[in-house]
């Protein structure tokens, strides 16, 4: 099918300009709210698998949970009282997804199992290609595929010839049951360590091929009582309270990761008291980091500490050589023979399928960011007109939970659909000069902050720089609360 010029805008004041978001996750179902609620209907979300909810879809291993409190990692607009822990697991924040998506009538404008593969900007529209061959135009395109969706697996010598179960743990068998059996993991990050208490707790053995200890920090996760949720029902503000609490809590967390004093001093003995309840010393040392708490993203679990005691857990600090059919060979010569083999290898980092994405002159996204990313405050790209990331690299991803980056981030992109809409512009992107200068403020603002102490990080690009946010979360706020068209190349103004 060829592209179709119905639909789209033509600029004059008051025509509705075509949306394109990329993605029905949390950020993505947040920008079609927003985008209904104004009474725009003009847009299409596309989604590559069967459902919604995105990450929450995607990681289904065993004690998935979320990291930053439940009652902060809930729209503003959509509070809900009825959350069962103070981390609720994954299934649960992939049901309110679900309900979110029905209550404001979302659903209808995804296409699901529909995988953009292609999208350039030519005539001052972007013309996007999916995996069906289709091909449609759009004024402004919303990247909301958010940071780590893109699996990464290691490359290890004989791992295709491994002849039990082996997969990713972003790519759970659902049906495996790994009841009695002898289970590997490779990886130390957080989905590894979430996992290690209900895989211990029903494996016979469970193998932790550690390449990197991380700290963990010792985050209990009570269930809210049956009184509690009806106390939040009865009294909304209850809700509210407990968000702002935790909302306060994660921003001294974000800000002691800035800059040296109490609130860091404070991270740094909570993560020694937690690594310190191991009794065995050996285990203790195997488990002891050589780098800063916080370099690396933090790890928050109640169970891991007690857990990794267990008599069924070894901690194999010893490198893997390779995968045989049998299970993993370590340098030493040593055999682990496994029935299940989980890779807990993580994501490639703010992936954002650059390679599909072409702006002006016919330059690719992957292209303009091959010396390194660069983007005009987390949102938008020089030489990208009307493209806007949510969550994208450079937001406050430690500092802040990820529904409040989004939340800012779709206010923001909202302001500028409405300055299309008026006819005030038809695309707008970011100076170069701006973007540069920007970038350079960043890069000098790093050095104070514990991410460039001296780890090896999935937040730093290959030059060291990390792709996070060096500010306190009010700074990010500001930035972001309205565009300043003096800051951007504008067509059509
Ligand atoms: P992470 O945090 O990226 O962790 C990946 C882990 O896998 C980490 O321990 C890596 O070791 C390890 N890894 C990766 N490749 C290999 C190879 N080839 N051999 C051995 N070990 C390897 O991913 P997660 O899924 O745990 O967490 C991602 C985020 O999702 C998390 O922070 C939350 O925000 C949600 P390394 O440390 O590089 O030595």
């Amino acid at each position: 099918m060829t592209a179709s010029a119905a639909n789209t805008h033509s600029g004059e004041p008051g025509e509705e300009p075509r949306i394109c978001i990329v993605g029905a996750g949390m950020s993505g179902i947040l920008m079609a709210i927003k985008l209904l609620e104004k009474g725009i209907d003009n847009f299409v979300v596309y989604e590559r698998s069967g459902a919604v909810s995105g990450t929450w879809r995607q990681n289904r291993y065993p004690g998935v949970a979320c990291d930053v409190a439940s009652f902060t990692y809930s729209y503003s607009f959509e509070p809900n009282p009825d959350w069962t822990h103070r981390f609720s697991p994954g299934p649960e924040i992939r049901a309110y997804f679900e309900k979110v998506v029905d209550k404001y009538g979302v659903r209808p404008f995804i296409r699901f199992n529909t995988e953009v593969t292609a999208a350039r900007f030519e005539n001052a529209q972007w013309r996007v290609t999916t995996g069906d061959g289709n091909e449609e135009l759009f004024d402004v395109y919303v990247a909301a595929t958010g940071p780590l969706n893109n699996l990464h697996y290691p490359d290890i010598k004989g791992l295709q010839d491994f002849s039990g179960a082996c997969f990713h743990t972003a790519d759970w068998d659902d049906d495996y049951d790994y009841t009695g059996k002898r289970v590997g993991i490779i990886g130390t990050g957080s989905s590894s360590v979430q996992s290690v208490d209900p895989l211990s707790a029903r494996a016979e053995h469970l193998t932790i091929f550690q390449r990197t200890p991380q700290w963990v920090i010792n985050t209990a996760n009570p269930e809210y009582s049956p009184m509690a949720i009806r106390l939040k029902h009865a009294f909304p503000v209850l809700g509210r309270l407990t968000r702002w609490f935790y909302s306060w809590i994660g921003e001294q967390f974000g800000l002691a990761a800035l800059k040296d004093g109490f609130r860091r001093r404070v991270v740094f003995k909570a993560c020694q008291s937690a690594l310190d309840s191991v009794k065995d010393p050996v285990l203790r040392k195997k488990l002891t980091p050589d780098y800063l708490p916080m370099c690396r993203r933090m790890i928050m679990s109640g169970s891991f500490h007690e857990a990794v005691q267990r008599p069924n857990v070894t901690v194999e600090t010893t490198a893997i050589e390779c995968v045989t059919p049998e299970g993993v060979r370590t340098v030493d010569g040593k055999e682990h023979k496994l029935d299940l083999l989980i890779l807990a290898t993580g994501f490639f980092f703010n992936a954002q399928n650059v390679k599909h994405v072409v702006g002006l002159n016919g330059q690719s996204l992957a292209d303009y960011w091959k010396d390194g990313i660069k983007t005009y405050r987390s949102i938008s790209i020089p030489g990208f007109p009307n493209y806007f990331m949510l969550v994208g690299p450079n937001s406050p991803i430690t500092n802040l939970s990820l529904i409040e980056i989004a939340e800012i981030g779709v206010n923001y992109v909202m302001q500028c659909i409405d300055k299309i809409r008026q006819g005030e512009i038809t695309a707008m992107a970011p100076r170069n000069d701006i973007t540069a200068a920007y970038m350079q403020n960043l890069r000098n603002a790093f050095g104070e902050t514990i991410w460039t102490s001296g780890c090896s990080s999935w937040y730093l690009d290959d030059d060291g720089i990390p792709a996070t946010f060096p500010g306190p979360p009010s700074e990010y706020r500001h930035e972001l609360d309205e565009p300043l068209l003096q800051e951007y190349e504008l067509i059509g103004a």
